[in-house]
């Protein structure tokens, strides 16, 4: 490998390392916080503040991405003609998911979701934030720069923004109105990006119920593999 750390330089990286005793609190404190975090869909009109989102799209911001390209955006408002132009397109396209669609083994998987083509949560929760992903970035001369692993790289930012949101006691929903692409329009995004979730965020009512749903257990999420 040419050296090209005259170009790129590298520091040094000595992040403290806890005790053996002391990491495996911290990862048990930190699942168990994690683990109290369920998707809403009724949300509280208690405002949220912007610096809230700020924070957790900074959080979002610290992902690791293909060739460190950070091929993402987020795209925030508390607009509420906004957000009443997103509630109506997005409840357009359900309506036909729900009531046009021919799918029904995947119908019937959200059955116990209780989730139909109205969408209130698109409008009262207090943010709507839709996470863009960047198939390709303007350079300032107006080419292009390919992006790689996008989907891997903006799912896990956004698995960062949900922690980050939760860790504030905010909650939201991975809403994936399908298709999407009318956000890239009403978000004024360019044809470059692609809506990829979008949050609403707040938080929950005080009367939300959330479906009685469990995680599976260890034994399922995790193999141990030895030769
Ligand atoms: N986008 C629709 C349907 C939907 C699909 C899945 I997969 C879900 O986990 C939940 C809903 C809707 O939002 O209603």
């Amino acid at each position: 490998m040419p050296d090209r750390r005259h170009e790129h330089p590298f520091l040094p990286y000595r992040p403290a390392r806890p005790s053996t005793d002391d990491a495996l609190r911290r990862g048990e404190d930190f699942y168990r916080r994690l683990d109290e975090r369920r998707s809403v869909r009724w949300f509280s009109p208690d405002p949220v503040p912007q610096r809230a989102i700020e924070l957790a799209v900074q959080a979002a911001n610290t992902a690791p991405s293909g060739a460190h390209f950070q091929p993402w955006t987020f795209a925030a408002t508390d607009d509420p003609v906004l957000k009443r132009q997103v509630r109506a397109a997005a409840e357009e396209e359900e309506r036909r998911f729900y009531h046009e669609r021919d799918a029904p083994e995947w119908h019937a998987a959200l059955g116990r979701l209780e989730t139909d083509e109205h969408k209130e949560f698109l409008e009262s929760a207090a943010w709507l934030v839709v996470a863009f992903a960047q198939k390709s970035t303007p350079r300032p001369d107006g080419s292009l720069r390919k992006n790689y692993y996008v989907n891997e790289s903006v799912g896990i930012a956004c698995g960062l923004f949900i922690a980050a949101l939760h860790e504030m006691g905010l909650a939201t929903l991975t809403h994936t109105p399908n298709p999407m692409a009318f956000l890239t329009e009403l978000f004024g995004r360019p044809a470059t990006e692609r809506p990829y979730i979008l949050f609403p965020v707040g938080y929950p009512a005080d009367d939300c119920e959330v479906p009685d749903l469990r995680r599976k257990p260890l034994a399922e999420a995790l193999v141990v593999v030895r030769t």
